[in-house]
């Protein structure tokens, strides 16, 4: 099954990204990498309980989100945080999650990097692998029955395709054809099982087929293609004619966390080749082909930043932990009598020991 051709310019939904779009999305693309790059130093210090970076999917993810409305619904997993920027948060916000500091919008409560930005509807990553395909279908079909202008997308791993709970979700979004989409990045790894071992199927995204829609691959590591296809696929969502999945072929260049050694289970030779269809560096080609590459392009983008990320870590460095009392806050809408009771033991013994 091929990726549909359809070149954007015949596309009367949507005009081809202007040169300046893609400018913007490839600073994004860097700052995120460069962001990766610290926080897994920072991890390295101690200074962060884990982190699972993007490296190598910038494409896959900056391309995808960047169709979507304010208004429609995202179900990330723990590697797409680069869409936070797309939603208007910052660097900052992003690191202030990971160090669990008071600014934290979550004050800590899910273990970082359980992202969470409720208020730019991007739902709370759940641990569970999987588990947020339902939910996303869930959410899509509310939208349907309320008649709210909203599509969902719901991001997933190859590997989580295995999952109960995927096809569980693709099967109701079929029979209901509700308005998500599938955004399966096959990212070649499932921490150490390969995504060869991981279906007898020719693709994920002919699984598709099976549950009664569209099912399209797609280049990961071209932006121009990836926005291409999901821009399809949402409009098709929008205008109520059910989900479809997209499978967007990538590679994580990356351990899959900072608990993981890849060259524990797979070829240096297998990374090499990826490396040199590098998103970033495939951007760059396609944007001097179309003659929007500014002099000094790279460099300038690279040294910006390389100071936003450095700024932003400091400041959130900088910001105190959460008072211990916000511990027992946004659990349940009223407290019960046995939180009750463990808060005000808390409390007693806090006022004793003079913390
Ligand atoms: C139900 C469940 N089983 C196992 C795990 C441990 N686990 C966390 S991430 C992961 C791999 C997921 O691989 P994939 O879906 O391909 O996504 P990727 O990490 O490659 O982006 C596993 C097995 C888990 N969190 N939940």
């Amino acid at each position: 099954m091929a990726a549909k051709t359809a070149k954007q310019e015949d596309d009367p939904r949507r005009p081809p990204l202007a040169d300046a779009q893609l400018q913007h999305l490839y600073r994004l693309m860097v700052k995120i990498r460069l962001f990766g790059e610290r926080a897994t130093i920072l991890q390295r210090q101690g200074r962060i309980h884990s982190f699972l970076s993007c490296e190598g999917q910038e494409a896959a993810i900056i391309g995808s989100a960047h169709v979507l409305e304010d208004r429609d619904w995202i179900f990330p997993t723990y590697r797409e945080y680069a869409i936070a920027l797309l939603r208007g948060l910052s660097l900052k916000d992003l690191f202030d999650h990971l160090f669990a500091n008071q600014a934290d919008r979550i004050k800590g409560h899910n273990l970082p990097p359980q992202y969470a930005f409720r208020d730019r509807n991007l739902v709370s990553i759940s641990a569970p692998v999987g588990s947020q395909f339902p939910q996303a279908v869930g959410a899509a079909l509310a939208a349907k029955i309320l008649k709210y202008d909203r599509v969902t997308v719901v991001y997933g791993g190859e590997g989580a395709t295995s999952q109960g709970d995927f096809h569980v979700a693709m099967n109701f979004a079929g029979v209901w054809k509700v308005p998500v989409v599938f955004f399966i990045q096959n990212n070649g790894w499932a921490i150490s099982v390969s995504a060869r071992t991981q279906t007898a199927s020719e693709s994920f995204a002919v699984k598709a087929q099976a549950y009664g829609f569209d099912g399209e691959i797609v280049d990961g590591n071209d932006l121009l293609a990836v926005h291409e296809v999901t821009d399809r696929a949402v409009d098709k969502a929008r205008r109520g004619a059910g989900p479809t999945l997209i499978e967007a072929q990538t590679y994580r260049l990356g351990p899959h966390s900072t608990s993981d050694d890849p060259r524990m289970y797979r070829d240096e030779a297998e990374v090499g080749a990826w490396r040199k269809r590098d998103p970033i560096v495939l951007l760059e080609q396609a944007m001097r082909e179309r003659g929007c590459w500014p002099d000094e392009f790279a460099e300038k983008t690279r040294e910006d930043a390389r100071q936003e990320v450095q700024q932003a870590a400091n400041q959130a460095l900088a910001e105190p932990l959460p008072d211990v009392a916000t511990l027992f806050e946004d659990v349940y809408h009223t407290m019960p009598w046995h939180l009750r009771e463990q808060m005000e033991e808390f409390q007693r013994r806090a006022s004793r020991s003079g913390s």
